[in-house]
C-alpha cells in the first residue's frame, strides 16, 4: 500500500448529493460531460493518484532533483518523471482547459476535486503541471499571435513558471527591480534576478518552459511607474522557438537558473534563481497583451494557485488523518479509562482513549469541513463558467466573482494554517513513530509548512480579505455569505436534531460580525488617528482564522442535514457509518470549535496598541 489515501466516497458526497451539481452538466460550456464523467474522471484520476503519483513521493523526497551549475540544468528523479508521464498521457492535465484548447468540459468543481487527488498523492507533480492553465491565460490575455503561441504550448506539453519573486521584493512584489527594455523589434530585453522560482528547470520533462514575468518596463515613450501598477508581464521562453510552429529553432534564451534551493519539503519540486541578460545572451520577452498590466494579468495565475495551494493543504492534512485514523484502529496501549486503575484489564486499540477521539474528531472536521468550503468556492467558479458563456447561473455572474474572490483567501490561507497545525494532530496520533520516516507524516509536515509561505503568506492574505474582499467591496460578498450562512441557521431540516448545532451557528456568526465591527470602527477613527489601523493589523489573521471556522461550522451542518434526511429515507449499510460520521463531524464542531470565537471576539473587542507602542529593544 502507497502513502496516499485518498476519500473519494467524501468527495462524490460533496460534488452530488450536497453540491448536485449534476443539475448543471449535460448543458452549457458543461455539454459534453455528464455524472459518468465526472465519476469517471475521479475514479481514473484515483488509480493514477494512489499509484504511480504515489509511488513518486518518497523518492522524490529522498532524491531530490540535482543542479549542475555549469549548465544551468537538473537532473530529476525518474519516478517524478514517470508520473508526471503517465498524467500528461492521458491528457489529465487539460482538465481545466476549456473545450475549445482541448479541455474535457467538465466543471471547476470536478477539476479541483480530480487536483486534489493528485496535490495529496505528489503535490511536486502536480507544480509540474502548471503549464496548460498558464498557457489558457496567456491565450485570455494575449495577442492573435501570443494566442497562438499559447496552443502551441499547449500542444507541445511545456512547462510554465510564475515569475514574481525576487531577494527584496516578496510580499511587496511592487518593491521588485526587474527590468525589460524596449527593442526596436517590438521585443523586450529583460535583465534582472528572480528568486524561488518554482518549476523553472525541468529536465527533459518538457521541451521547453515558457515563463510569465513580472518586470518594470523601460523605454522611449514609457512613463516609468512605481509599485505594482508600474509592472509588465513579460513572456520569456527558456528556448526560443518558430512563432507559427512553436518548433524549437535551436537558439537558447538569455534567462538561466543560476540555483536550485535546498529546502525543508516539497524536495522533488525545483524552485530556483532565475537570471535574465546576464550571460552573455539577451533574455527577450513579449509584452503579454501588448499593455502594461502586469499584476492584473498576473493574479488571473495566482488565482488558480491560491485555490491550487488551499487545496493541496487540505488533501494532506486528509491522507495525514486517514493515516492516522487506520493506525490508530490498530495500535493497542493501556485499559480502557474506567478500568485505569486495574492492572489486569485488558489492553485496548488507542482508538479507545477519550483523547485520541477528541484528537481524530477535530482532524475529521477540519477536513471535511475545508474540502467542503473548497469545493464551495469551486462550485462559485462552475456559476461563473455557466454565466461567462451566456447560460442562466444560480447567481448573479458580478456577485459570484466577487464571492470566489471573498472565498479565495479562505481556502488558501485558513486551509494552509489549519492544514499544517491539525497534521501536527495526525502525527501524534502515531505517538513516537510519527517520527519516524517509516510513516509519511513527517514527510507531510515538512511538505505543508510551504503552504502558508508562498502564493502570499497568512498576514498577506488576511488584509486581502479584510481591506479588498470585505471593505472595499463594501461587504456585498460577505452579506451573501453570511446570508447563505443564516438559511442552515433558521431551517427546520434535521427533526429538531440539530437545534443547539444550529444555535452555535447562530451565535459563531454574530460574533464574527462582532469582530468585523471592532476592526471597521478602527480602521474608521484611524482617519483621525493613523496609528488606530496597527489594530487592524493587529487582528486581521484572527479575524481570517474566526472567519474560516464559521463557513466549515456552516458546510459541516449543512452536510448534517442532509445526511440526516438521506438516514431517515434508509440507507445501506456501508453508508450508515459515513453519515452518521457526518452529523458527529458536526456536532462536535459545533460544541468545541465554534464557542471559541465569543472568546476571540472579545480580544478583538479590546484591541490596543500597547504591542506596537513597545520599544523594539524590549522584544
Ligand atoms: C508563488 C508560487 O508563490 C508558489 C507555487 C507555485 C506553484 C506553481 C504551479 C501552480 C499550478 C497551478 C495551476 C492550477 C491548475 C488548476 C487545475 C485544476 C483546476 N485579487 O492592493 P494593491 C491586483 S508566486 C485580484 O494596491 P499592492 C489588482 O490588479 C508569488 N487582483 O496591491 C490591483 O489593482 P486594483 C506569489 C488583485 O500594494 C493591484 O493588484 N506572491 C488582488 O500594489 C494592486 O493592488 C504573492 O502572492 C486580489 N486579491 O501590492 C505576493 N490583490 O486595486 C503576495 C491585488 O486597481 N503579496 N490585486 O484592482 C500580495 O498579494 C500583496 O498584497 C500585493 C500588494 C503584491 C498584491
Ligand atoms: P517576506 O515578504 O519578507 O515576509 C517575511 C514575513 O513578514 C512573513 O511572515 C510575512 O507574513 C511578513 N510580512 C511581510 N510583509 C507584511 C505586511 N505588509 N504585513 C504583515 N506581515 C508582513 N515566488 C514566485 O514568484 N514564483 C514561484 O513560483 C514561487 N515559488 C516558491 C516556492 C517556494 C518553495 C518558496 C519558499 C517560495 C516561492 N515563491 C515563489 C516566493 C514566495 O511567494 C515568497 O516567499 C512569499 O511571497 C513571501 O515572500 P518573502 O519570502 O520575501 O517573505
Amino acid at each position: 500500500m502507497g502513502h496516499y489515501k485518498s476519500n473519494v466516497r467524501d468527495l462524490e458526497f460533496n460534488l452530488f448529493e450536497v453540491l448536485e451539481i449534476q443539475k448543471r452538466l449535460g448543458s452549457g460550456p458543461f455539454a459534453e460531460a455528464d455524472q459518468d464523467t465526472a465519476r469517471t474522471v475521479l475514479s481514473e484520476l484515483n488509480s493514477l493518484a494512489t499509484g504511480v503519483v504515489a509511488d513518486s513521493f518518497v523518492d522524490g523526497d529522498r532524491n531530490p532533483p540535482v543542479f549542475d551549475p555549469d549548465k544551468h540544468e537538473v537532473t530529476i528523479p525518474e519516478s517524478i518523471k514517470k508520473a508526471l508521464g503517465a498524467i500528461v498521457e492521458g491528457g489529465w492535465d487539460r482538465m481545466s482547459l476549456s473545450t475549445d484548447l482541448g479541455g474535457f468540459g467538465v466543471p471547476p468543481t470536478v477539476a479541483w476535486a480530480a487536483a486534489e487527488l493528485i496535490l495529496g498523492a505528489n503535490p511536486a507533480v502536480f507544480f509540474y503541471m502548471a503549464g496548460k492553465t498558464f498557457s489558457q491565460i496567456v491565450h485570455e490575455n494575449g495577442t492573435e499571435e501570443q494566442r497562438r503561441w499559447a496552443e502551441n504550448s499547449i500542444e507541445r506539453n511545456w512547462g510554465a513558471t510564475m515569475v514574481l519573486t525576487e531577494p527584496d521584493a516578496g510580499s511587496d512584489v511592487g518593491a521588485g527591480r526587474a527590468k525589460a527594455v524596449k527593442q526596436e523589434d517590438g521585443s523586450w530585453h529583460l535583465d534582472g534576478v528572480k528568486r524561488f522560482i518554482t518549476g523553472a528547470a525541468q529536465d527533459d520533462m518538457t521541451e521547453n518552459v515558457l515563463h510569465l514575468v513580472l518586470a518594470r518596463p523601460e523605454g522611449p515613450g514609457i512613463e516609468p511607474k512605481p509599485g505594482t501598477k508600474g509592472l509588465g508581464l513579460f513572456l520569456v521562453p527558456a528556448h526560443h522557438f518558430d512563432p507559427e510552429t512553436g518548433e524549437l529553432t535551436g537558439e537558447r534564451n538569455g534567462v538561466f537558473v543560476t540555483n536550485v534551493e535546498h529546502k525543508m519539503g516539497i524536495k522533488a519540486s525545483t524552485t530556483c534563481e532565475l537570471t535574465f541578460g546576464q550571460h552573455g545572451v539577451p533574455a527577450k520577452g513579449w509584452l503579454l497583451g501588448e499593455k502594461i498590466d502586469g499584476i492584473a494579468q498576473m493574479f488571473d495565475v495566482i488565482e488558480h494557485a491560491r485555490m491550487m495551494v488551499g487545496t493541496k493543504a487540505i488533501s494532506t492534512l486528509s491522507t495525514g488523518y486517514l493515516n492516522a485514523l487506520e493506525y490508530a484502529k490498530e495500535r493497542v496501549q493501556g485499559a480502557d479509562l474506567p478500568r485505569m486503575v486495574d492492572k489486569t484489564a485488558p489492553r485496548v486499540t488507542i482508538t479507545h482513549h477519550p483523547d485520541v477521539r477528541r484528537s481524530l474528531m477535530l482532524q475529521k472536521a477540519y477536513v471535511e469541513g475545508l474540502r467542503s468550503v473548497y469545493l464551495y468556492t469551486a462550485s462559485i467558479q462552475d456559476e461563473i463558467a455557466v454565466a461567462r458563456a451566456g447560460g442562466e447561473a444560480g447567481i448573479d455572474q458580478e456577485l459570484a466573482e466577487k464571492v470566489n474572490d471573498l472565498l479565495l483567501p479562505i481556502v488558501k490561507g485558513v486551509g494552509s494554517e489549519r492544514g499544517y497545525a491539525l497534521l501536527s494532530e495526525s502525527l501524534q496520533t502515531l505517538g513516537g513513530s510519527g517520527f519516524l520516516q517509516d510513516y509519511p507524516i513527517e514527510q507531510y509536515i515538512r511538505d505543508a509548512k510551504i503552504d502558508t509561505l508562498y502564493e502570499g503568506t497568512t498576514a498577506i492574505q488576511s488584509l486581502d480579505f479584510f481591506f479588498r474582499k470585505i471593505v472595499r467591496d463594501k461587504g456585498q460578498a460577505l452579506t451573501y455569505v453570511a446570508g447563505e450562512i443564516g438559511k442552515v441557521v433558521d431551517a427546520e431540516t434535521g427533526n429538531g436534531r440539530l437545534k443547539e448545532e444550529r444555535a452555535a451557528l447562530k451565535q459563531a456568526l454574530e460574533d464574527v460580525q462582532g469582530m468585523l465591527g471592532a476592526l471597521i470602527g478602527h480602521l474608521t477613527t484611524s482617519q483621525e488617528d493613523p496609528r488606530n489601523i496597527y489594530k487592524v493589523g493587529q487582528h486581521a489573521v484572527r479575524l481570517l482564522l474566526a472567519a474560516g471556522d464559521l463557513v466549515i461550522g456552516w458546510r459541516l451542518l449543512h452536510a448534517a442535514e442532509i445526511s440526516i434526511t438521506k438516514l431517515d429515507a434508509g440507507v445501506t449499510d456501508r453508508d450508515k457509518p459515513f453519515y452518521e460520521g457526518k452529523i458527529a463531524a458536526a456536532s462536535f464542531f459545533a460544541a468545541t470549535v465554534l464557542p471559541t470565537l465569543s472568546a476571540e471576539r472579545k480580544i478583538v473587542e479590546s484591541a490596543d496598541n500597547v504591542l506596537m507602542d513597545l520599544d523594539e529593544a524590549a522584544f
